[in-house]
């Protein structure tokens, strides 16, 4: 067995040889993989078994619990979420992937709309030249970029950066469609890939070389409005999370050590992987201060007809969000997905019998289709598997595989009771409901579904938490796979030092998540419980992705 602090850089079952040989992480030496893949995954479930995994139609061949990598891995292709590429830390997102980032984005385009910000879309391609007005910030990052150095058979006179973030594309732009305080607020958004070449070993959701996410790039007149948008930006990455994915988030700032280098401050949603113990980025707020805007001159005139440098924010949500989502709900049996966010949140079933009549079995069907129409009706998504030549058992482990928040089931005793029989995904929970009341009944099993899985990875992040006010503490819970929330001095030079010092043959060193917004009261008096110095803050510590 793989112990889960590596497995889960574990290439997949069904990763090509070039993706099997993924770059070694000259620093992150652990999360190499130990074991080569097995050339198996896709090509083995079309073969037969229902969930991909032994072929029984018994879920997949890896636990979470025993093997959390392979697991990962194994289900991420079994569910057909995605397939791997021959570009190594590349993947395919298919329809059942894509169709969550669908409803990802319709949830926060709509949202940061209302609060009047545009879409827009920028270049791809960054010159070298305009890369570099933003050379303190990129610095850290340039072994990450993705040069293009050739076109056709020809060598580029000048090689062209592939963007890996967009603020060196678009603020040259603020700074000429800004001229007046009437040209503010500036708030624009891009949905789009972007491209990080990364070395740490690639995780399909979590780390690939290229993502999608949005961006927002904004610019205000004032601190106040800047950092007012910060915070309701934030608040929507937490709605995505909590409310959308199901999955608890810490709101909280970055600290000095972990912000983003060019803002003048980063705020954070934070989660967390009780299986792997590591917590998790999950999106960033940032206000920017002025930071840009004097580097790429960005002014207005005010009512004085003084220059006034603008005050920036930037934020990015990317498709790491799903990946967080599957980690935090699925099980041995498969997906487990949020109603909210479910491609499909309903799959009826009709369950004949061989000796079914022909009227019976007319009667099973259109009472299928009545069904599916009153709950279209409401909003619901439904799907009906009505395929005759699986059987019941292999459709029930396929749409488990999936994901599906609720199966529904229609046989010959349940059309004699007026009744369906409903399967929870979350808890395999069943119930009998009288078709009166599907139209009713069904969207309100959703949102409890929706509610019950978010309670139930909260009550589990919370398990995992412990407050630390010594070093011995701190190893203690770090090592149980938990996250620290401690007393902090705040100060650079201990978190570098925290890191180091926790570092263990088996596990990374541990760092500041954040410095959550909500915590505990910090009387006077309490001391860093690491230095011993006053604290001036809570922080939340852990291993980390
Ligand atoms: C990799 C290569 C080059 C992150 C990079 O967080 C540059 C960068 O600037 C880089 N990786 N970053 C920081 C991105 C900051 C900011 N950009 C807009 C966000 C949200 C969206």
């Amino acid at each position: 067995m793989t112990n889960p602090e590596e497995a889960i850089a574990a290439p997949a079952a069904d990763a090509p040889a070039e993706a099997a040989k993924a770059p070694k992480a000259p620093k992150e030496k652990k999360e190499k993989p130990k074991k080569e893949p097995k050339p198996e995954g896709e090509a083995k479930k079309s073969g037969g078994g229902a969930a991909g995994g032994d072929n029984k139609g018994m879920g997949l061949r890896n636990s979470k619990k025993a093997n959390f990598g392979d697991w990962y891995s194994e289900l991420v292709v079994a569910s057909e979420l995605i397939s791997y590429y021959d570009v190594s830390g590349c993947y395919i997102l298919r329809p059942w992937a894509y169709a969550m980032w669908e409803v990802v984005q319709g949830w926060f385009d709509s949202r940061i709309k209302k609060l009047g910000v545009q879409n827009s879309y920028f270049p791809l391609f960054i010159t070298e030249d305009v890369l570099n007005t933003e050379k303190d910030h990129v610095e850290g990052f340039a072994p990450e970029v993705a040069w293009v150095t050739k076109y056709g058979n020809s060598t580029m006179e000048k090689p062209i950066a592939i963007r890996p973030t967009s603020e060196t594309v678009m603020y040259p732009y603020f700074s000429q469609w800004i001229r007046s305080h009437r040209d503010l607020p500036l708030r624009l958004n891009q949905w789009t890939n972007v491209v990080r070449w990364e070395f740490k070993y690639p995780t399909p959701f979590i780390r690939s070389r290229e993502f999608l996410w949005q961006e927002g790039h904004t610019a205000f007149a004032t601190q106040a409005e800047a950092e007012g948008e910060v915070l309701d930006i934030l608040e929507l990455y937490r709605g995505v999370y909590e409310d959308l994915l199901a999955v608890p988030v810490t709101k909280g700032k970055k600290s000095k050590k972990e912000q983003f280098a060019g803002a003048f401050y980063t705020t954070t949603v934070e989660a967390y992987i009780p299986e792997t113990g590591r917590g998790i980025q999950g999106a960033t707020s940032h206000c920017l201060g002025q930071n840009f805007s004097k580097m790429f001159n960005i002014t207005y005139e005010d009512d004085d007809r003084q220059k006034q440098h603008v005050w920036q924010n930037s934020w990015g949500l990317t498709t790491r969000s799903l990946g967080v989502m599957i980690m935090t709900h699925a099980d041995d049996k498969g997906l487990v997905l949020p109603p909210r966010v479910a491609p499909k949140q309903v799959v009826i079933i009709p369950i004949p019998k061989g000796s079914t009549a022909p009227e019976a079995l007319q009667a099973m069907m259109d009472k299928v289709d009545e069904m599916t129409k009153a709950l279209e009706e409401k909003g619901v998504r439904v799907v009906t598997d009505t395929r005759n030549n699986y059987t019941p058992g292999w459709k029930y482990n396929h749409w488990e595989l999936k994901g599906l928040p609720l199966r529904m089931e229609l046989g010959p005793k349940d059309m004699d009771n007026a009744a369906v029989m409903t399967c929870r995904r979350d808890t395999g929970a069943k119930e009998v409901v009288a078709w009166a009341d599907v139209a009713t009944r069904i969207p309100q099993l959703l949102e409890t579904i929706q509610a019950d899985m978010f309670a139930a990875a909260k009550a589990r992040t919370a398990d995992c938490t412990e407050t630390c006010h010594s070093w011995d503490e701190f190893m203690v819970a770090l090592n149980n796979k938990h996250m620290a929330l401690t007393p902090w001095a705040d100060e650079e030079e201990i978190e570098e030092e925290v890191k180091k010092k926790s570092t263990t043959p088996d596990a990374m060193g541990a760092k500041t998540l954040c410095l959550p917004f909500e915590a505990p009261p910090l009387p006077e008096g309490t001391k860093c419980f690491y230095s011993g110095k006053p604290a001036k803050n809570w922080a939340l510590w852990g291993r980390s992705y």
